[in-house]
């Protein structure tokens, strides 16, 4: 009989349960059950809800059994960055608080006035973002830090609640910018810095590890298949990554979901001052690769703009607005910080584009429009930055998850860059989980099997570059970033 996979995949604005199975040599992926996520304020810090998520992985597991099926396999894979604190009665000290929270608006600048950002970038080639759990630890209650016994990354806590087996996915703990890229450790002097020790973070483990069983008290409470938990590449962008077909010479990747991930898989880390100066990241990848990348603020702005204009029309309906637009009427920096987390997004997008004397978009369509053009520049600036960092253009651009769907951006892209696009697998996240588990329980050799599975089971998309279309568009995008000053990031 063949295995049963199921991949938990939690983004900051959904949940969901998938089955994986190898039927005829094609990995064959449904959904089983989809949630909501998300941050609400409690006691004065946007906090996510644990329990919720526990809920639905549980509800998502009762519909596996429902379906006939008494044994799976699961990964847990989420957004990075945030943790929970474990007590000595091994209960979380307080709700996670989620990245988008405030209370990190100034600590890079307060904590790299002490240990400087260069010496911090050798350490660990991660970029500055104050997200990052460096800063967050920096700022976190010094008596709930007094009383931790775990410091736990959230996949790895839902791991622990569900087995009782703690573990560190270095995937996911990379992004915490305390990993130290040469000895494969935490550092010693950041973790100083924080005020926390080694000892905390349970055993650094790599993605493919057998963590454990489903403890049996929540079959107790939940009729569930018998389930055996793998820590597979916990940070939701690493198994992205992995779920990437990954065509063409020198290709790119292009993980396109709350946030846009793009960069490019590499076998040894590029933290040189190129990298440093445009703030490129090295998270810890699996199989021994890093994922050279830089965070672009990506449908985070889509889904507030949705969710502003009260939900009336679906992302699809949006798109197809948008298309009837001209393209680039404004620049927009999507990447300023005033997008992070406006009180209201539509407003924020068009102050600034009152601000800096453009074209003001009014209608659904004209500010959809906007959107897409300036994610699709901010693109293709990116690509053209990433292949010089690394020496070689890039060729081909892969690109992921559900902004994949959006036909007109990648054509958008392909032009502008002048790069082939792949598009596809929106669920990259989920085969990228469920090719770890598959590589873990022998079902596929390598993850270079794993992508050839990728090609032979999904439908993937090409765009071209249309000639002599957009010709200056990129040039004077550029020439606007510098005039913002902001053409170099940190
Ligand atoms: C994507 C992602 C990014 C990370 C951000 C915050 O979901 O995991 O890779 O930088 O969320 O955790």
């Amino acid at each position: 009989m063949a295995t049963n996979y199921v991949a938990v995949d939690i983004g900051a604005s959904s949940g969901r349960l998938m089955l994986g199975q190898l039927k005829q040599d094609k990995l064959v992926l449904q959904e089983i059950h989809r949630f909501t996520n998300g941050f609400a304020e409690k006691d004065q810090h946007e906090c996510w809800d644990i329990e919720h998520l526990m809920k639905e992985i549980f509800t998502g597991l009762e519909k596996v059994k429902q379906m006939g099926i008494d044994d799976v396999k699961l990964g847990i894979d989420t957004w990075a960055v945030d943790y929970v604190l474990v007590g000595m009665d091994g209960e979380k000290i307080h709700d996670p608080i989620s990245y988008r929270d405030k209370r990190t608006s100034t600590a890079v600048a307060e904590l790299t006035s002490a240990l400087p950002k260069d010496y911090i970038y050798e350490k660990t080639g991660i970029q500055f973002l104050d997200f990052n759990t460096l800063y967050q630890l920096y700022k976190e209650d010094k008596t709930a830090l007094a009383k931790t016994d775990k410091i736990m990354m959230i996949p790895d806590y839902i791991g622990y609640v569900l087995t009782g087996n703690a573990v560190t996915e270095v995937t996911n703990a990379s992004t915490t910018q305390m990993l130290n890229l040469r000895e494969g450790l935490f550092d010693q002097d950041l973790l100083k810095e924080v005020n926390v020790h080694a000892e905390q973070f349970p055993r650094l483990v790599e993605a493919g590890t057998v963590l454990g069983n489903i403890r049996y008290k929540w079959h107790l409470q939940y009729d569930i298949p018998n389930t055996e938990v793998i820590t597979v590449a916990t940070h939701d962008t690493a198994s992205a990554v992995l779920g990437t077909p990954g065509e063409g010479k020198n290709w790119a990747f292009l993980s396109s979901g709350t946030w846009s991930l793009l960069g490019a898989e590499l076998n040894t880390p590029e933290n040189g001052q190129a990298a440093f100066a445009e703030n490129y990241t090295n998270e810890w990848g699996a199989y021994g690769t890093y994922r050279f990348l830089k965070n672009i603020m990506g449908l985070w702005i889509c889904q507030r703009v949705k969710h502003e204009y009260n939900d009336r029309y679906s992302f699809a309906e949006l798109a197809a607005m948008a298309a009837k637009e001209v393209p680039f009427q404004q620049f927009i920096d999507v990447n300023d910080k005033r997008f992070e987390n406006p009180a209201n997004m539509i407003t924020e997008l068009q102050d600034y584009c009152r601000e800096t004397g453009q074209v003001v978009p009014e209608t659904v369509s004209q500010v959809m429009m906007a959107i897409y053009s300036n994610l699709s520049l901010f693109y293709a600036n990116e690509l053209q930055k990433l292949g010089q960092i690394l020496g070689k253009p890039i060729d081909t651009l892969n690109i992921v998850g559900g902004g994949s769907n959006v036909a007109l951006m990648n054509q958008m892209t392909s032009t502008l860059a002048n790069v082939n696009v792949l598009a596809g697998p929106s669920e990259a996240t989920a085969v990228g989980n469920i090719l770890v588990q598959m590589i873990t329980n022998h079902d596929v050799k390598n993850i270079q099997h794993g992508r050839q599975l990728i090609k032979s089971s999904f439908n993937i998309k090409k765009f071209t570059a249309e000639a002599d279309k957009y010709q200056a568009v990129l040039a004077n995008y550029q020439a606007f970033l510098q005039k913002q000053n902001r053409g170099v990031a940190i």
